[in-house]
């Protein structure tokens, strides 16, 4: 039997979720780059094992979706925090952390510091510094950075995936 393992992507609009939804759960080589508002919700499913497929869940960044955070975080297994990687981007994310904290107790979490192909863009070691949760560096919109995408879900699903081996 199948088992799903629900990974909820949050963060500010326009930070990357989509995109990295994108990239890890599609073969693309190229990677649509016009701006849609996420409509309160994104997913797509990737496949770890045999029997374990991640359903990554999106919650819609812009502030008016924000009263279905809290629904749509139970159940995770692991919480992606995405933002954009600029300071002022970065102090919002921590902002973001700090109000959904009580939500956030129980669930390992990880950050992506999206958008590293911009200039003046902050170093992951940066950016978890201000955040005080593990940080990946990301450039959402490259087909290159798959397997480093599918490595930080990994990493952060490891006790999921040391029971699963
Ligand atoms: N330069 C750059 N742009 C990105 C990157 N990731 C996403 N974007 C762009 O940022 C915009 C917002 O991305 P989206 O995934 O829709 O953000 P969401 O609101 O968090 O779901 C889109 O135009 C993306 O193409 C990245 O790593 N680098
Ligand atoms: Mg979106």
């Amino acid at each position: 039997m199948t088992q799903y393992v629900k990974v909820s992507l949050m963060g500010s609009g326009y930070a990357g979720k989509s995109t990295l939804i994108k990239l890890l759960t599609d073969g693309t080589k190229k990677l649509e780059t016009n701006y849609r508002p996420t409509p309160g919700m994104d997913c797509g499913t990737i496949t770890l094992d045999d029997s374990t497929k991640v359903s990554l869940v999106e919650m819609g960044g812009q502030s008016h979706f924000e009263f279905m955070w809290a629904d749509l975080l139970k159940g995770s297994k692991l919480v992606v925090v995405v933002t954009e990687s600029t300071p002022k981007a970065v102090l919002k994310t921590r902002q973001l952390l700090h109000k959904y904290k009580d939500h956030l107790q129980n669930v390992d979490l990880i950050a992506v510091a999206n958008k590293q192909d911009l200039p003046g863009a902050m170093k992951p070691e940066s950016v978890q510094d201000l955040l005080g949760i593990p940080t990946f560096g990301m450039v959402a919109i490259d087909p290159k950075e798959r397997i480093n995408g599918y490595k930080m879900i990994v990493s952060g699903l490891r006790d999921l995936v040391q029971v699963a081996a």
